[in-house]
């Protein structure tokens, strides 16, 4: 087969009319902006915005993106002067728009000391992270730094040489430092709580065991909005990259696919000055909690709800596991559950907000797979369902339903499906789980005492609690015996 020629600036006039393309002069962008975590999400939300920025004249927001692992991202993009396509997709048709904030990637891992560099350069003013839960090397139950993490213990030996987010920002705060240039400010935008002041916490520790003076120069020069961020970004895959070619007439080697919902509210928290993204459909706000809260407890926790039972049940996709009648009325319910423990932004029209959810969930254009949601559950349990959980408990609310999902997560890690397949669980903790589950058996009893006895997920209450365990054992031992699509349809 025959590939058409590569995306790249010098072939931009060539494409079709109604494909939105930079206006900008891209060589004179400057580089106000270093992202870690180059992945699909960030080029389907943080970088649209700012691209916006950059067409309106203001050309001091470029991005340079930095993959903290893989080269992969740097080897599609840079062959085509990091431009790319993005997808706009619904049931009813498909929007393309070419790119072109993202200036650079590099590769952190092939030269760590490249990154500092661009990272301390005195025109970056904004240090972003989208770097996934488990990237910020925290327990995920208390939200501290886990000083025992091999990234952390290897950073701190190796200050020049760091491999984590964390060792990377504080080099460059130091190296900023010593050099009087200006402080940047660091924005995290993954689906962490209180992700900003998450970060600043976790940051400041690491920086402490640096040395206290720049501990404190962290807690005082630093700042760390906190931030939503909300669009569903499925992976990439072979036939999406081959249908993009044939529409661009040329080959993009890493598109990306959304839906058309996009949304993120920002603290506006910003030390050395941030983009205007308020003009591009951004809300910048005095408090995000009751926006993140909202957003994490209804679409997450859908989400990893939808995706553990979904998978169980045999589907692929969102889409397909939300077409199940019984599986949808289930997170109809569960939504409501949740609703009760959140404390609403002002003005949030929240039975609007459910009913848009179990819509972009229908939305049978993105193939948003349940395997991929359910990826690091260690990590997102706490803040998707654990939280609404204790806030049920505390009022003396039953929680059968949040129960029934994390029974399902439970039943996931083991690692066979409900035909006896293996299941390709991807978590930091997949390990242990297994050895867990193995040791446990079919007996509900003992794996929901075995799992909730992992305390970075469980923290140090939930597993005493008589309600709780009682409603995730019987949970589990239906979904063992009657298996996902039985057990669903008595929980709706
Ligand atoms: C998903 C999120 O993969 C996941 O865990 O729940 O990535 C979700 O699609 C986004 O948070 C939507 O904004």
């Amino acid at each position: 087969m025959t590939h058409p020629p590569r995306l790249n600036a010098a072939r931009l006039g060539g494409l079709p009319a109604a494909i939105e393309r930079p206006t900008y002069d891209r060589g004179r962008v400057r580089s106000g902006i270093v992202h870690l975590g180059i992945g699909a999400f960030h080029r389907a939300h943080q970088a649209v915005y700012t691209e916006d920025v950059l067409k309106s004249g203001d050309l001091a927001w470029g991005i340079v993106g930095a993959s903290l692992r893989s080269p992969d991202t740097r080897d599609a993009l840079v062959p085509q002067d990091s431009l790319y396509t993005i997808a706009v997709r619904e049931t009813s048709g498909e929007t393309l728009r070419v790119v072109g904030s993202i200036l650079d990637v590099v590769v952190a891992p092939e030269d760590p000391e490249a990154l500092i560099a661009r990272m301390s350069d005195p025109d970056v003013a904004i240090i972003s992270l989208t770097v996934t839960e488990k990237g910020y090397c925290h327990d995920p139950a208390t939200g501290r730094l886990d000083e025992a993490h091999p990234d952390v213990v290897h950073d701190l030996a190796n200050p020049q040489r760091p491999r984590s987010a964390l060792g990377f920002i504080t080099a460059a705060i130091a190296r900023r430092r010593a050099a009087g240039t200006r402080p940047f400010t660091v924005m995290s935008c993954d689906n962490l709580p209180a992700n900003g002041q998450t970060l600043k916490g976790i940051l400041t520790r690491f920086a402490d065991l640096v040395s206290p003076e720049l501990g404190r120069h962290v807690r005082e020069a630093i700042s760390f909005p906190d931030t939503m961020i909300d669009r569903i970004v499925p992976a990439t895959t072979d036939a999406d990259r081959s249908h993009i070619a044939g529409a661009l007439g040329l080959t993009d080697a890493w598109p990306i696919m959304t839906e058309p919902f996009t949304q993120w509210v920002i603290e506006d928290r910003f030390v050395s000055g941030r983009p205007a993204w308020e003009k591009f459909g951004a809300t910048l706000v005095e408090d995000v909690a009751p926006y993140e809260a909202m957003k994490l407890r209804l679409l997450n926790g859908s989400h990893s709800a939808l995706s553990y039972l979904g998978y169980l049940a045999g589907y692929q996709t969102v889409a397909e596991a939300i077409a199940d009648e019984a599986i949808a009325a289930y997170v109809a319910a569960l939504m409501e559950d949740s609703t009760v423990t959140l404390t609403l932004p002002e003005g949030a029209d929240v039975a609007g907000y459910k009913r848009s959810l179990i819509e972009r969930f229908r939305n049978t254009a993105l193939k948003h797979r349940t395997w991929q949601i359910a990826m690091d559950g260690s990590q997102k349990l706490p803040q998707r369902l654990l939280g609404t959980i204790r806030d049920r408990l505390a009022r003396g609310l039953p929680v059968e339903r949040h129960a029934l999902a994390v029974a399902a997560w439970m039943r996931y890690v083991t690692g066979v499906d409900e035909a006896g397949e293996p299941i390709d669980v991807r978590d930091p903790l997949a390990a242990e789980f297994r050895a867990l589950a193995d040791a446990a058996g079919r007996d509900a009893e003992k794996l929901v005492a075995a799992l909730m006895g992992v305390r970075a997920v469980f923290g140090e209450d939930l597993a005493s609690n008589a309600t709780f365990v009682k409603a995730v054992t019987a949970a589990l031992a239906s979904l063992f015996d009657k298996g996902a699509k039985a057990t669903v349809a008595s929980y709706g």
